[in-house]
């Protein structure tokens, strides 16, 4: 970064500052990764200079022979990962991919139902403060009060009394297997459409080690930086094209969805797409069809699941009392520490986390209950299930000792060594 330091120092040196905090600490906010040094070559290429509003073969721009390939690579590459039929890989990143379907399905004022954002959903799922609660009636469905899963049948009964025109599974903190079948049952049951935002457990769809809803969705999104370890972005992916309800609810129109939703991308809601973030995909996408993919994302599981028999073991409350993918959610009410105080306890010895609702919580967001913790970042980093029990004990300590300063600057010192056996791919004088 030679000629960055040369003429901005300032942005030189914070970037070096947050490169040397991503080195000197464990990453454990489950939505985070570290990209590989390709991706970020892709990232910061002379593609981001280009103008390339349309779609490969059909811009509104002169010169995009290159770009024109660069996205039908990322497309190819999309679909034949997943196995679908249609990938849109232009939008911006996750918001605005959901943000594009519901405008290309619905229309302001139609009915959806999804995960509540305080029971592990996600904003764009119906939040009232988000576009989807504010233009969309919005539904929710939360999960069983005692057993903390998604109970179907209650989720069902929902759908039934609610009738949504778009029915929507995936979360962004909950910890067990989503049954796609089940979902596509009740949007059937009710006429939805079905959409699956999986861009938690991408990666691990990918390497197998969760089901994928392509058999069921009628529309899936991921974003493209969490398990699937790319650069920010997002893709819409359709199992098929054709629209099984495009009669019911689209009588006029002679488009079929993939129509629908490259409408609803450009010129319904963005301009250029972003061609160095859509290389960087290409890129990301590639790494995920290598074999050694499957076993990162094998690791990713293994590793969260030592980490939490581990946290069990010492006494800390996990929902659910475990997890099956990359992420564990811990109630701390029973230490006496609120969210806030663990994210900012875990910050100080070099451990990052995320502060997080818990189902049914009785705090606010910002000081909620509990904390969200995930592993596919340090799996990036090489770390196995043996370290992650080590510092499964290291949190335990920290949490259960709040105020022992000695034994904060003990837990710093290991994760400082741990992070230096576990280097990131990148040198320092990059
Ligand atoms: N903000 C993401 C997460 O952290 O889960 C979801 O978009």
């Amino acid at each position: 970064m030679s000629k960055l330091k040369e003429s901005d120092s300032e942005i030189y040196e914070l970037i070096q500052a947050e490169k040397h905090r991503q080195q000197e600490g464990l990453e454990m906010i489950p939505s985070e990764n570290f990209t590989s040094p390709a991706v970020l070559e892709a990232l910061g290429s002379v593609l981001t200079n280009k103008y390339s509003e349309g779609y490969p073969g059909a811009r509104y721009y002169g010169g995009n022979e290159f770009i024109d390939q660069v996205e039908n690579l990322a497309r190819e590459r999309a679909k034949a990962l997943f196995q679908v039929a249609h990938a849109n890989v232009q939008p911006y990143s996750g918001s605005p991919a959901n943000l594009a379907i519901y405008f290309a399905l619905l229309n302001p004022g139609d009915k959806v139902l999804g995960q509540s954002l305080t029971m592990g959903g996600h904003l764009t799922h119906g939040y009232k403060l988000n576009f989807s609660g504010k233009f969309y009636q919005a539904a929710t469905y939360g999960v069983d009060s005692k057993t903390h899963l998604l109970n179907y049948e209650e989720i069902r009964k929902i759908a039934l009394a609610e009738k949504p025109k778009m029915l929507i599974c995936g979360a962004s903190a909950y910890p067990r297997i989503i049954d796609f079948q089940k979902f596509r049952e009740i949007a059937d049951e009710v006429n939805a459409y079905l959409l699956a935002d999986i861009s938690h457990i991408t990666g691990l769809i990918i390497a197998g080690e969760h089901p994928s809803p392509v058999p069921y969705a009628d529309i899936v999104m991921t974003t493209t930086h969490k398990t699937l370890r790319g650069p920010r972005g997002a893709i819409i992916l359709l199992p098929k094209v054709e629209d099984r309800f495009h009669d019911l609810y689209h009588p006029t129109s002679k488009r079929n969805l993939a129509e629908l939703i490259d409408a609803a991308i450009i010129p319904g809601l963005q301009g250029g797409p972003h061609n160095h973030q859509t290389a960087a995909i290409a890129v990301a996408l590639k790494e995920a069809d290598a074999p050694e993919f499957k076993i990162y994302g094998r690791q990713i599981v293994l590793n969260a699941k030592a980490l939490s028999e581990t946290l069990s073991a010492q006494g800390l409350d996990l929902i659910t009392g475990g997890t099956d993918n990359h992420l564990l959610l811990i109630d701390l009410t029973n230490l006496g520490l609120s969210g806030k105080q663990a994210e900012t306890l875990l910050d100080s010895v070099g451990i990052t986390v995320n502060k997080n609702l818990i189902p049914f919580d009785r705090r606010k967001p910002l000081d909620p209950s509990g904390i969200r913790l995930g592993t596919p970042a340090l799996t990036t980093r090489g770390f196995k299930t043996d370290a992650m029990r080590e510092i499964g004990l290291l949190i335990a300590r920290v949490l259960k000792n709040p105020n022992d300063s000695a034994t904060h600057i003990e837990v710093k010192e290991r994760v400082r060594s741990l992070t230096k056996t576990h280097p990131l791919f990148y040198k320092s004088s990059n």
